[in-house]
């Protein structure tokens, strides 16, 4: 592994990362039906530069940590999925300016994405992993080999390895069929911003957490957290991040706002999380005493990496 140093972490999630949003003119015609819905600008064209940014994870641990105001006093707020805030304010705050999801909630009948209020009133900014057929189980598992190769000699990950993976089909068969969700909602709501991530990014992503990672991982995506992270690095001076690396309060429950118990949502099982945390770790400039008692992280926006 590359054990990059703090700030050359930093800089390799700048330059390495791309983390930009589909737009039609990415897509072959024939996905126009759906694309040409897409925002025809990017969202850091759009949203422009921010200051001072909170991620707040959905973890249990922020049951009681009474940490709402804290994170309302940010210039914007990034929450995950279908985490809500109503009736948990005092612990996780009531500002939802960016929410991150990924397809299954656009596409799961379960969580009523036309209808729901909880996605309206926001940036919205969906992911979806490209499909796991026979082609990209052969091109990943390449990659695995390509990876070990590239973890005993110590040498960066070519930029190029997974990222033969966005020459799929990935806009013909993604991972869930976000294609007739997605324009109706933007039928329905046409002045709402929602953005749909390129696939790549995660894979440029992932590169970055196998070179930090001390054991081979397995090429499934980075998590919701990883990836929203990042969006607000890109697009903040500074990000506090809530509960992604847990607190004092760590607990078996998975999310703040339902009884549900399993250590997996916090340390992962399909996707890289404990590894991911490990990431984000080095990058922390807060103190270890914001870590265990707010589960908080301070991380420098990508701006900070110069040139
Ligand atoms: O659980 P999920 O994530 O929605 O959580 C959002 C992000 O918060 C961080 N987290 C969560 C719980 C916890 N105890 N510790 C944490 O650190 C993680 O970084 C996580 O990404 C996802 O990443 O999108 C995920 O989505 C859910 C699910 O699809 C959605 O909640 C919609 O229902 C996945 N769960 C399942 O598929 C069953 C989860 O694996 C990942």
């Amino acid at each position: 592994n590359q054990q990059h140093n703090p700030h050359e972490l930093l800089c390799q999630l700048k330059h390495r990362v791309n983390l930009t949003t589909l737009k039609s003119s990415d897509l072959p015609d024939s996905a126009r039906f759906w694309s040409q819905y897409l925002p025809n600008k990017d969202i850091h064209e759009v949203v422009g530069k921010l200051r001072q940014c909170a991620v707040v994870s959905s973890a249990g641990s922020l049951k009681g940590s009474r940490l709402g105001q804290e994170i309302d006093s940010h210039d914007a707020v990034l929450r995950f999925n279908a985490a809500p805030t109503k009736e948990f304010e005092i612990d996780v705050g009531s500002k939802t300016t960016f929410r991150l999801i990924n397809s299954q909630v656009v596409t799961r009948v379960d969580h009523h994405f036309l209808e729901n209020r909880i996605y309206k009133d926001m940036i919205l900014i969906m992911w979806d992993p490209a499909p796991y057929d026979a082609d990209i189980y052969q091109i990943m598992n390449r990659s695995l080999s390509l990876c070990s190769f590239y973890h005993k000699s110590q040498l960066p990950l070519p930029s190029n390895i997974s990222l033969s993976l966005t020459r799929t089909r990935w806009y013909k068969k993604p991972e869930f069929k976000f294609f007739e969700p997605y324009r109706k909602y933007r039928i329905a709501n046409p002045k709402q911003p929602f953005y749909i991530l390129k696939p790549q990014t995660l894979w440029q992503l992932w590169n970055i957490i196998q070179e930090n990672s001390p054991e081979l991982i397995q090429p499934n995506p980075p998590s919701s957290g990883s990836i929203g992270i990042l969006l607000m690095m890109n697009i903040c001076d500074e990000v506090n991040v809530y509960e992604f690396l847990p607190s004092l309060r760590r607990t078996d429950r998975c999310y703040y706002f339902k009884p549900y118990f399993d250590s997996a949502c916090t340390f992962g099982a399909y996707h890289p999380l404990i590894y991911e945390k490990n990431v984000f770790k080095k990058l922390n400039l807060g103190t270890k005493e914001d870590v265990y008692k707010k589960g908080k992280v301070t991380l420098s926006g990508l701006r900070q990496c110069l040139p």
